[in-house]
C-alpha cells in the first residue's frame, strides 16, 4: 500500500477532490501554507494499493493546472532598508508537487 501526499493549489482542490471520489478513491483534504509564497494551498491524503497508485497520479496530472503568480519578496535580514527596493517576481506554482510514500500498517477500525 501506498500513500499519495499531493500539494495543490486551492483553484484545483474541488475539481481534484470530485475526480478522487467519482474514481472510488479515499482522499483526505488538508488546508496548508506554502513555505516560499506562504500562501494558502490544499495537501491530498489518499491511501491507496500499490497498482492503482498510476491512476491516482494521472488523476492529479489531469486536474491541476500550472499558473504565474506574483510576489513581492520581504525585505530580509542582511538587506540594508534604504536601498532595498521589492520588486515583484513572477513565480509559477504547480500543477501539483506529489510524494509517494510506502505505508507499514493500515488500520481502519
Ligand atoms: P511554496 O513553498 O509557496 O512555493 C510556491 C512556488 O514558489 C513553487 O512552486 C516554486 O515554483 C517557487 N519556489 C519555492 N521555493 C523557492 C525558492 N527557494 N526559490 C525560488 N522559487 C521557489 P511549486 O514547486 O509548484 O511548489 C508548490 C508548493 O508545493 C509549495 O508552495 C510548497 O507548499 C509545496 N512544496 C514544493 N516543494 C516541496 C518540498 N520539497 N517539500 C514539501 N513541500 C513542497
Amino acid at each position: 500500500m501506498k500513500l499519495v501526499l499531493a500539494i495543490v493549489q486551492d483553484q484545483d482542490s474541488n475539481r481534484l477532490s470530485d475526480a478522487l471520489t467519482k474514481n472510488n478513491f479515499g482522499a483526505t483534504k488538508l488546508a496548508t501554507t506554502g513555505g516560499f509564497l506562504k500562501a494558502g494551498n490544499t495537501t491530498f491524503i489518499v491511501g491507496t494499493e500499490d497498482e492503482r497508485v498510476d491512476e491516482v497520479l494521472g488523476i492529479i496530472r489531469e486536474n491541476c493546472k500550472a499558473r504565474e503568480q506574483i510576489m513581492t519578496p520581504s525585505a530580509s535580514l542582511g538587506v540594508t532598508v534604504d536601498t532595498y527596493v521589492p520588486y515583484p517576481i513572477e513565480v509559477q506554482v504547480g500543477g501539483a508537487t506529489v510524494f509517494v510514500v510506502p505505508v507499514e500498517n493500515f488500520h481502519h477500525f
